[in-house]
């Protein structure tokens, strides 16, 4: 425990003195708000095949099932808030001269927590897509026809979601990338590391010179790669790092 406030008070001192603050988060920092984590207790790839649910395969085989899945969601997460990790981050972007976070998450709760500059790696639950046009637009509806379908063209509408297999839209990679290769610190907060390409890119902060802090509930295969690892909830902790 005195370990675990040393460990916050360095973050904190790092904060005070970085120009540009990269932070990446994953399921865990939304766990708190009640979105289920994909992987460890719980979570939704322990429940259900990712192969089954989050592949564009498994999206032609059957939309429907898939579509069940994404409506399922959008009812658990409709209802629920931001939590004070979300909100933690929100002001800690206040005070830095440049601050970007990076998320893997596609629950929009980073934006209702009032984070301003945010770059959605893995795309967001209340946008779709045309499967023929590739028009883009929100829909908030809970829950969605079991097949939705396009306003302009008639066709079966996708998630706004990157699945496995599928590449990161290339202006969303650029503006993450552009945020690591710049900042002098990067926090990397609630995921597991498990996912390219988002895994890898604390240690590509950390080769371009930044100082790198994990922040997780548990160990992960990084936790000894980076400069500090604060073990406990994100939800907890962040709220922390804006104590004087
Ligand atoms: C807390 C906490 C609290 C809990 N406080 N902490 C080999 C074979 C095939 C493919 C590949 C391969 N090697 C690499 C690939 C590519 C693949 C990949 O990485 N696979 C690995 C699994 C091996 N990646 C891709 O396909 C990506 N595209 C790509 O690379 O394109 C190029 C390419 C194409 C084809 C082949 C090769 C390359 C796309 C990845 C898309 C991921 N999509 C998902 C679903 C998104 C939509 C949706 O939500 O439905 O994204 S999968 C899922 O995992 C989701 C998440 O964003 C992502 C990461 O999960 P995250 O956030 O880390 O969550 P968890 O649950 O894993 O961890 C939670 C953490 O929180 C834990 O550490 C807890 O301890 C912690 N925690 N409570 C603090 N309160
Ligand atoms: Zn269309």
């Amino acid at each position: 425990m005195a370990e675990q406030q040393d460990q916050i008070d360095r973050l904190r001192e790092k904060i005070r003195q970085a120009k540009n603050v990269a932070v990446l988060t994953g399921a865990g920092i939304s766990a708190e708000s009640g979105v289920p984590t994909f992987r460890g207790e719980g979570g939704l790839w322990k429940q259900f095949r990712a192969v089954d649910l989050a592949t564009p395969e498994a999206f032609s085989r059957d939309s429907r099932l898939v579509w069940e899945f994404y409506n399922w969601r959008r009812e658990l997460i409709a209802p629920l808030s931001p939590n004070p990790g979300h909100y933690a981050l929100a002001e800690i972007e206040n005070l830095v001269p440049n601050f970007t976070v990076i998320t893997q998450n596609i629950d929009g709760l980073h934006r209702k927590a009032g984070s301003k500059r945010i770059v959605e790696l893995h795309g967001n639950l209340w946008w779709v897509r045309c499967t023929r046009c590739e028009s883009l637009r929100e829909d908030l509806r809970v829950p969605l026809p079991e097949l939705p379908t396009c306003e302009s063209c008639g066709a079966l509408l996708r998630p706004h979601v990157v699945w496995f297999g599928e590449m990161l839209d290339p202006a969303v990679m650029d503006a993450a990338y552009e945020a690591i290769s710049n900042c002098d610190l990067m926090m990397v907060i609630g995921t597991s590391g498990t996912v390219q390409p988002a895994a890898s890119m604390g240690v590509q902060a950390k080769r371009n010179g930044a100082s790198v802090a994990e922040i997780n509930l548990d160990p992960t295969p990084y936790s000894d790669v980076y400069d500090i690892a604060i073990s406990g909830k994100s939800g907890e902790i962040l709220p922390r790092l804006l104590q004087a």
